[in-house]
C-alpha cells in the first residue's frame, strides 16, 4: 500500500528545517530529486566493504565490486525494458548521453545536407549538441512547434520530416510544460521514414512505466540523479545494431579489445562506450534508487503526482492573475506546474516563498528557445515527486498568497493589468 508518511521517513533530508524551524517543502524535483537513506547507505557500503576497480583485477575484491556494477546494468535493462544489457550504456547524465550521440552519429550516419528534427520544448542538452555537430558539418536544425495548449503540433512534426531526415530527437516529457509526447505516434513516422528517433526521458522515466521497446524509439536517455539516485550517472539505452554502428566515444582503458603500436580494436557493447574507471559507486547506488522505486511502483508514483497536480491547480485558481503553462488537461501533464506573471518576477516569487521553507524553481529551466515561444525570460516551477504531499501544497499555496500579497500592496492593480494586456 502507498502511504506518503511512510515514504516520508526513508528520508532524512525531509526533516530539515529551513531558516526559523519551517519544514522543508521539497518541490524542485524536476531539477533533482532527494535520496532515501537506503540510497546513501549504498554508497558508504560500497566504499566500507567493496572499493576495488573493475572489469580488470582478479582478487576478490575487484570480482565483487564488478559483479555489483554489473548487476545494475542488468537491472536497468528490466528496468527500462530493453532487449540486452548490451544496450544499457553508463555515461555521467543525460546531457552526456545525447552529447555521446550527436557525437557518434556523426560520421556513421550524418552526412553534408542531412536535417535534424527537434521541437520547441527541448531542455538545451537537447538542443546544443546538434549546433555543436552543426559547427562542424553542413547540416539543417528544425524544430516542431507547439500549439495553443502547449503539446507537440503533430501534423507539422509529420510535415517536417523529408527524406534529408536523419534523426528525430524529442523529450518525452516537457521539464517546463510538463507535457508526455507520444513517442509511439512519433516512432512509426521515423519508422516509415528511416529516421533515427531519440528521446529524452529524463523527466519521464523517474516518474513513469517506460519500455524501450514499446515505445519503439532508437536511443532513450535519463539520469539516476532524477529518480533518488546519487549524481554523476547517466543511462544511455541505444539499439544495438546502432551501437555496433558507431564508433566510440572516448578512448583509453576499458573500451579496447586490443591496443598495438598501430592501432586499436574496440571491446564488445556495451563496455565500448565505456572508456576509463567507470563512476562504480554511484552507478551501485543507482541500483538500490531503482529497487527502491520499484518497491513503491512506478504506477504508484504516476498516480500520488497526479493526484498532487490535480490538487494544486484547483488551489492556484485563486490567483486569477497567474499564467499557468502547459496543457490545460491534468492528465497530459502530471507532476510540473510552470507559472509567470508580467509584474513579479519568479525569481522575486521563488526567493519570498523560501522564506517559508519552499524550494521552487524560478528561470529559465534550461529552455531559453521555450521561453522565447512563451514570451517571457523566466518563469517559476513547482515539480512533485512520490514523497511530496497535499500539506505540502498547501504550505507552498500559503506561502505564495504571502508573497502575491507583499506584492500587490503596490501593485495589484497592475498585476491584473498585467493580464489583461497580455490577453
Ligand atoms: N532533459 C530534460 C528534459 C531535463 O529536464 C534535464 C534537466 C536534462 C535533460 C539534463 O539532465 P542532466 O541530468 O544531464 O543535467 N532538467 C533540469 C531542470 O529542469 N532543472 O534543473 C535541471
Amino acid at each position: 500500500m502507498f502511504d506518503v508518511n511512510k515514504i516520508r521517513k526513508d528520508f532524512k533530508i525531509l526533516e530539515r528545517k529551513i531558516w526559523d524551524n519551517k519544514p522543508l517543502v521539497y518541490l524542485d524535483n524536476a531539477a533533482t530529486t532527494q535520496k532515501p537513506n537506503v540510497v546513501i547507505n549504498s554508497l558508504v557500503s560500497y566504499y566500507e566493504n567493496y572499493n576495488a576497480n573493475i572489469h580488470r583485477g582478479v582478487h576478490k575484491l575487484a570480482e565483487e565490486a564488478t559483479t555489483l556494477y554489473e548487476d545494475v546494468r542488468q537491472k536497468i535493462k528490466d528496468f527500462i525494458d530493453a532487449n540486452s544489457t548490451a544496450e544499457i550504456i553508463f555515461t555521467r547524465n543525460t546531457t552526456e548521453s545525447i552529447n555521446l550521440l550527436a557525437y557518434c552519429l556523426d560520421d556513421s550516419i550524418i552526412k553534408d545536407g542531412d536535417e535534424i528534427l527537434l521541437t520547441e520544448m527541448e531542455h538545451h542538452s537537447n538542443i546544443v549538441p546538434w549546433y555543436l555537430l552543426r559547427d562542424r558539418r553542413n547540416i539543417t536544425i528544425k524544430f516542431t512547434p507547439i500549439t495553443d495548449n502547449h503539446e507537440l503540433d503533430y501534423n507539422t512534426l509529420e510535415k517536417l520530416i523529408t527524406k534529408k531526415t536523419k534523426i528525430v530527437s524529442i523529450t518525452h516529457k516537457s521539464n517546463v510544460l510538463g507535457t508526455v509526447n507520444d513517442i509511439q505516434r512519433i516512432a512509426k513516422i521515423t519508422k516509415a521514414n528511416n529516421s533515427i528517433l531519440i528521446v529524452d526521458a529524463a523527466q519521464s522515466a523517474p516518474h513513469m512505466k517506460i519500455s524501450f521497446q514499446d515505445l519503439g524509439c532508437d536511443f532513450l536517455a535519463f539520469s539516476s540523479h532524477k529518480m533518488c539516485g546519487p549524481t554523476g550517472v547517466g543511462i544511455l539505452v541505444g539499439k544495438k545494431e546502432l551501437l555496433e554502428k558507431m564508433p566510440p566515444f572516448l578512448g583509453g582503458g576499458e573500451m579496447i579489445r586490443k591496443v598495438t603500436f598501430d592501432g586499436f580494436t574496440t571491446n564488445d557493447l556495451p563496455w565500448k562506450y565505456e572508456a576509463g574507471t567507470p563512476n562504480i559507486a554511484d552507478v551501485i547506488a543507482f541500483g538500490t534508487a531503482i529497487d527502491y522505486i520499484e518497491k513503491i511502483g512506478l504506477e504508484n508514483i504516476y498516480q500520488h503526482e497526479l493526484k498532487l497536480t490535480e490538487y494544486a491547480f484547483k488551489k492556484l485558481k485563486q490567483f486569477d492573475f497567474l499564467h499557468i503553462y502547459g496543457p490545460k488537461e491534468i492528465t497530459k501533464r502530471a507532476g510540473i506546474i510552470t507559472f509567470s506573471n508580467p509584474v513579479v518576477h519568479p525569481h522575486d516569487i521563488a526567493t519570498i516563498i523560501d522564506q517559508d521553507g519552499v524550494a521552487i524553481r524560478a528561470g529559465h529551466h534550461c529552455a531559453q528557445p521555450l521561453m522565447k515561444k512563451l514570451s517571457v525570460s523566466a518563469t517559476a516551477r513547482a515539480s512533485f515527486y512520490f514523497y511530496n504531499t497535499p500539506e505540502e501544497v498547501d504550505i507552498f499555496i500559503n506561502a505564495l498568497n504571502k508573497a502575491f500579497d507583499y506584492f500587490a500592496v503596490g501593485a495589484c492593480k497592475e498585476l491584473k493589468q498585467g493580464v489583461k494586456s497580455k490577453k
